[in-house]
């Protein structure tokens, strides 16, 4: 079995040991920094740029507090064109996996120089991140694989679960509902499998909010495993151009909580001869419901990619150009 299938399968195991290292770590307090800004930015590179996105969305829904989630690069080199110059209270939240790439220390310590206040999420304990932030979260778990498949999930849930303590919200849900994930994992396949969903040429992941962050990091997941051709938008973008793209080898795949609006979307796009998955659908149809569960909907994308990659004979250890950690 390839490393990346097995952490993708890991999840559940994985999930649960972040969720108790989290109620141990916010048993007291939580930073109440981030809870007294005016902005919160939120930022990182690859999945870790779409991990923000997610949060981003989720920390906006949750506090009514403002946010923007920006890839690192913005920040350090179009800091002007994207941080407004006025006394607002801002604060960064930068997300790495590995605490090193080069990108996000450069937008971090883009914060640091205009003293902002500034807060991480990785997996590496002696990361340069970790050491340049005013808080860190790190999490005592590790990836081998270049693809991030469990850390995708892992690091969302630490910063939701932060969210949740502050505003007095009950977690228990949480893991709960991590005891059906090896029972989802094995449904996809066997749905994936069925409907062979891997045999299609073009994939397009559509998704609003904080779903945007899922329709985008599953875009870059079937790329990273399997070499696909990809395209992601926000869902209503997806009528103003895109669409023409779409024939009978496209698969469209939209997240979501699967509402009605969602539907007569679904059917124009069937009509351009395309095949449509709702997995919002999928995921009520698991008993799981809300946006505090929609992070767990990347599943689908995961267990996906892997699918076609394995109908291409394509090592998913070892994906084409990429390294783990971005440098330079
Ligand atoms: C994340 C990232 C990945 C990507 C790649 C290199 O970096 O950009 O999204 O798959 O292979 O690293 P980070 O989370 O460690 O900053």
């Amino acid at each position: 079995m390839f490393t990346v299938e097995k952490e993708l399968k890991e999840q559940k195991s994985t999930l649960e040991s972040v969720y108790k290292f989290i109620e141990d770590l916010f048993k007291e307090d939580v930073p109440n920094f981030l809870f007294n800004s005016d902005i919160a930015y939120f930022s990182g590179c690859g999945t870790s740029y779409y991990i923000a996105i997610l949060l981003s969305r989720y920390f906006t829904l949750e506090t009514g507090i403002e946010s923007k989630a920006l890839p690192a690069g913005e920040i350090h080199s179009a800091f002007k064109e994207n941080l407004g110059k006025n006394s607002l209270k801002k604060v960064g939240i930068f997300i790495s996996r590995s605490g090193d790439s080069t990108d996000t220390i450069l937008a971090c310590n883009k914060f640091k120089e205009n003293r902002f206040s500034t807060i991480s999420v990785t997996m590496n304990e002696n990361s340069p991140l970790n050491k340049l932030s005013d808080v860190s979260i790190i999490l005592p778990i590790k990836e081998e694989g270049i693809v991030m498949t469990k850390s995708f999930t892992s690091m969302i849930l630490s910063f939701q679960m932060m969210v949740d303590k502050y505003l007095g919200r009950e977690t228990k849900n949480y893991f709960v509902t991590f005891n059906k994930l090896d029972n989802i994992i094995e449904k996809l396949e066997l749905i994936i499998e069925e409907k062979k969903l891997y045999s299609f040429k073009h994939f397009v992941f559509l998704g609003l909010g904080m779903y945007e962050g899922l329709a985008r990091e599953s875009a870059l997941k079937l790329e990273e495993m399997s070499l696909s051709y990809t395209e992601a938008f926000s869902t209503y973008e997806y009528r103003h151009g895109p669409k023409s793209l779409a024939d009978s080898k496209t698969l469209v795949c939209i997240f979501g909580e699967n509402k009605e609006a969602e539907l007569d979307l679904e059917n124009e796009i069937s009509k351009y001869g395309s095949t449509v998955i709702n997995i919002g659908r999928i995921f009520d149809g698991f008993d799981i419901f809300g946006y505090n569960f929609a992070f767990l909907q990347i599943l689908f994308a995961q267990v996906l990619g892997l699918k076609i990659a394995l109908s291409k004979n394509i090592n998913v250890d070892r994906p084409r150009n990429l390294d783990k950690v971005v440098k330079f």
